[in-house]
């Protein structure tokens, strides 16, 4: 009997996980039933962008994360597909910080060629797993024909994304602040900020990133409070770092150096919580956001049912290849291509990893460190191989870049690419210059 795959998500990952399974049934091998259940009614994942905010068209909660203007806030070059390269897509090359338009666009285009647009069931939500006689039974809600199924598979393979539930903090005071606050999860457009004097929580990608584009689209002035440590980065003149916050009083923010500042809106750029709701405690993975997951065999096979799979589930420096690292690695063992090893050997493998990740000092060995784990999954199976240091390399210069200058890193050209080993171009106009982020606009001569 041939057997049935359930993939949960058509973002990157389960893209990444369709395409792996169409590559192998191209090269002649013979493949279970895939059915992809995919929420929204389009693929793409936190790349499909949605206006919405708090719920989605059918009421449940919404999925997307990015905003508009978003530009990829690392180079192309770390994420480039090895199977489908940008100069592939485009027919030329192109700078290295796209637009998200045109991330989504490249995204598309892959899995388009791949024709398995139909092994995808939209607008369908996975409601909740069982594991029960050695199978999976699923069930889900096409929110469209409003009506539920119950389907039964051999393996479950969990692509749902971790930078959709916001982790939100409570700070006193809040309750009576007299302006907005919203977390990065529901942040759309900058231009709402022009003139406001805003509070950013948090150190990380989405502080940085909307307090940036905050400034470059033209607000009053940016406030970081970092509960650890801050960024440290030549920010602008009305920009300013400040201790944790302690309250809010009115308008007014108190911060532990002592500080105040009078601000319109308070955003919580707070990160993400790892979050199943459709998943009962046996199958639930329970991890923080880092490196090395918890529970996870090669940081893909769920240790206590290693039937069941996760991707993408980790912390990301590498995105879409080491998506399609994992995904060409879970797709042979489902083909009985690689064996798994013993229990033991398995709840060992992601301690070892947790230990070799605590052993890291900064940024540079975290980026070879996911390097390292992306080329251990690629040896093993026939992803492409691809220059993993030279995709290191372009981490390096990004960081660098952003030292010199945080508004202008994303102007450099010059990154190598780990699949061509082509230099890219600049972009036609500075990103500080450029207020229209639309592939027409970004792809014009
Ligand atoms: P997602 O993209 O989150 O896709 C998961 C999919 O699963 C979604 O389509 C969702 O609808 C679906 N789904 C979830 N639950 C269910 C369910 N119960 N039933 C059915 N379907 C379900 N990465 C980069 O490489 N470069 C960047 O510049 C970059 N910028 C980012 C900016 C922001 C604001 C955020 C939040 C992330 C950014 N990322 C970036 C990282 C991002 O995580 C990856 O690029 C990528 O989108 C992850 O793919 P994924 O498929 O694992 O998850
Ligand atoms: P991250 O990278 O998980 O960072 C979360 C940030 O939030 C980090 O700076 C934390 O500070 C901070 N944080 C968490 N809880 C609190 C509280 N309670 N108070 C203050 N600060 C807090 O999330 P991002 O959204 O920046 O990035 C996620 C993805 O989106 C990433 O892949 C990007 O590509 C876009 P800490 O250092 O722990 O003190």
């Amino acid at each position: 009997m041939t057997k049935r795959i359930c993939i949960i998500g058509a973002g990157p990952s389960g893209l990444a996980q369709l395409r792996a399974f169409q590559s192998a049934a191209e090269k002649g091998a013979d493949i279970p039933d895939i059915v992809c259940y995919e929420m929204q009614d389009n693929w793409g994942g936190l790349w499909n962008y949605s206006w919405r905010t708090g719920v989605d068209k059918y009421g449940y909660p919404n999925h997307a994360s990015m905003y508009r203007y978003l530009w990829t806030n690392g180079p192309k070059e770390g994420l480039e597909f090895a199977d489908y390269t940008f100069d592939e897509h485009f027919g030329r090359s192109i700078a290295s910080y796209p637009p998200r338009e045109v991330m989504y666009d490249y995204i598309e285009g892959r899995v388009n060629r791949a024709g398995v647009r139909d092994w995808i069931r939209f607008s369908t939500l996975v409601r909740d797993v069982r594991y029960e006689d050695g199978r999976f039974v699923v069930t889900t809600r096409n929110n469209k024909e409003d009506t539920e199924s119950v389907e039964v598979f051999d393996h479950v393979i969990v692509a749902s994304g971790h930078f959709s539930t916001p982790n939100v903090p409570y700070y006193p005071g809040f309750e009576g602040f007299n302006g907005r606050i919203l977390h990065a999860h529901d942040f759309r457009d900058a231009r709402e900020f022009i003139d406001k004097d805003i509070l950013i929580l948090g150190t990380s990608y989405s502080a940085e990133d909307i307090g940036s584009q905050c400034w470059k689209y033209g607000c009053k002035s940016v406030t970081v409070a970092h509960r650890t440590a801050p960024m440290g980065f030549k920010w602008p003149d009305n920009w300013r770092e400040v201790h944790k916050l302690e309250k809010v009083e009115g308008k007014t923010a108190y911060f532990g150096d002592g500080t105040s500042k009078q601000v319109d809106a308070i955003i919580l750029c707070t990160g993400y919580k790892h979050h199943f709701p459709f998943l009962p405690d046996d199958l639930r993975l329970r991890t923080a956001n880092r490196l090395a997951t918890a529970d996870l065999y090669k940081g893909v096979v769920y240790t206590k049912n290693p039937k069941l799979f996760y991707l993408g589930m980790q912390d990301q420096w590498y995105t879409f290849n080491m998506f399609d690292a994992q995904a060409w690695w879970v797709r042979d063992v489902i083909l009985g291509r690689i064996a798994l090893p013993d229990q033991a050997t398995m709840d060992a493998d992601p301690k070892q990893r947790e230990a070799e990740e605590d052993k890291i000092e900064d940024d540079y060995g975290c980026i070879e460190y996911q390097g390292a784990y992306v080329q251990e999954l690629i040896d093993e199976t026939d992803y492409p191989s691809f220059d993993i240091q030279a995709a290191n390399e372009a981490f390096y210069q990004w960081k660098k870049h952003k030292k010199e200058n945080i508004m202008t890193f994303r102007d450099h050209a010059d990154y190598v690419s780990p699949m061509t080993g082509a230099k890219s171009p600049a972009h036609h106009t500075p990103w500080v210059e450029e207020l229209d982020d639309s592939m027409a606009s970004y792809l014009k001569a």
